[in-house]
């Protein structure tokens, strides 16, 4: 069924920041939608997020340019076409030419490459999982493991934790029905057991508590840790048995460029002695994953890191490898991390994201596919991480709406591959 029309819309994320939703008009009269978010750690190395820059304008942040991109130059392109994602990945590639997708904007071009995705499934009349199984040739769907976004810190909160995500990851292959079943009960635990300690329980930009564990002297990844064991006992599981945790540092944020040291509350440590925290950490918590431990541009203290962490966790590139599969691909030479997370809006296309994810698998690197920290109701994400059997998945706490329509998405889905 052909594309009639192609526009696109200024909506909010869930920051209330603009962002872009790309509209397809499909022949039949329907309208077939894509919106994209934005993150707040942002990796140096990521495709660009075209803003408008004016400051009359939702302080610079209005994506009215990447817009009219759409309109002008995109879309005609389309209009009139058969909707084919990875031909149109290809030609969105040549119309922008630039390395990081600064013409055009990451931000158009992704939109446009999911809306067409989208319809491209609607015509074909499959689900969106099922479209991106087929094109990965993935042999069995799978419904992943998912990473809770529990208490928020860094730059997703207004309060004194240095780690940007404290996670909560039901360990047994449960269905995910029983897993978000588990992890509402301890978010509600530990909900109560901050409030009776006398914190505040107000929710970060993931939906996870953001209470202030840390102090002047203490980055407070103890105490949060701390936390969690008791939420988890309390509501009845097994820490390191039934839930184990997944820890996303977002180390590029503290990380100070010119002294080379990590900066923990008043604490000033080089890469060394964060690999020495880590190791302390993993040995007194059933800690499962860490994502950017370290800084996106200290290789060698990634690859120190893996040496010495490696056999015992999963770690996890984000900013490092901003889903680029040229430096994933650098990632695996070294022998740094031994999983990446993906965010498609990190790379900008539909088809750079299989790829990405790809490159990953024949490597024996696991893949954990990513929200942002400003998120739409777009649940995009869900069909892409069961179709391409990508294992894990993250989308932030249990509550908010543009969290909970991912994982309501993966609800749907279950029950959707167990008829
Ligand atoms: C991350 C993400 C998502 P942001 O660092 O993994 O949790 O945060 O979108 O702010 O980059
Ligand atoms: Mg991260």
């Amino acid at each position: 069924m052909k594309i009639k029309k192609m526009f696109g819309r200024e909506i909010l994320d869930s920051r209330g920041w603009p962002t872009i939703e790309c509209n397809i008009l499909l022949e039949n009269g329907t309208i077939v939608k894509a919106s994209v978010p934005s993150g707040a750690s942002v990796g140096k190395y990521e495709a660009l997020e075209l803003r408008d820059n004016d400051p009359k304008r939702y302080l610079g942040k209005g994506v009215l340019k990447a817009i009219s991109n759409i309109e002008k130059t995109i879309a005609r392109k389309f209009e009139n076409t058969e909707p084919d994602f990875i031909k149109a990945d290809k030609i969105l590639l040549e119309l922008d030419g630039t390395e990081n997708k600064s013409k055009l904007g990451a931000n158009a071009i992704l939109s446009v490459s999911m809306a067409i995705c989208r319809a491209q499934s609607l015509s074909l009349n499959v689900p969106l999982y099922e479209l991106v199984g087929k094109t990965f040739k993935t042999e069995e769907f799978m419904i992943p493991k998912v990473m809770f976004n529990v208490l928020n810190g860094g730059v997703h909160a207004d309060n004194n934790l240095s780690f940007q995500e404290f996670m909560i990851m039901p360990s047994e292959q449960k269905s995910f029905a029983k897993h978000l079943e588990m992890v509402v009960m301890v978010y509600n635990v530990l909900k109560k057991n901050l409030h009776d300690s006398g914190f505040f329980v107000g929710v970060g930009d993931e939906g996870g508590f953001a209470p202030n564990l840390g102090s002047d002297k203490d980055s407070g990844e103890r105490k949060a840790l701390d936390f969690l064991i008791k939420a988890v006992k309390d509501a009845g599981f097994v820490p390191g048995k039934d839930i184990v945790f997944c820890l996303d540092v977002a180390a590029s944020e503290f990380y100070d460029n010119n002294e080379k040291m990590y900066l923990l509350a008043n604490k000033k440590l080089n890469s060394n002695q964060m690999i020495k925290l880590y190791e302390e950490l993993v040995a007194s918590y059933p800690i499962y994953s860490i994502e950017d431990g370290l800084d996106q541009q200290d290789w060698d203290g990634w690859k120190n890191m893996t040496e010495s962490l490696g056999s015992k966790v999963q770690l996890v590139g984000d900013d490092i490898f901003v889903t680029n599969k040229s430096r994933i691909g650098k990632g695996i030479g070294f022998g740094v991390a031994n999983a990446s997370l993906i965010k498609p809006n990190q790379i900008g296309t539909v088809t750079e994201t299989l790829e990405s994810i790809k490159i990953c698998q024949d490597n024996s690197y696991k893949t954990v596919i990513s929200h942002r920290s400003g998120e739409t109701n777009d649940d995009f994400i869900s069909d892409l991480v069961v179709g391409t059997a990508a294992g894990q998945f993250k989308a932030g706490a249990p509550v908010r709406g543009e969290r909970v329509a991912k994982y309501n998405r993966l609800l749907e889905i279950e029950s959707m591959l167990k008829k």
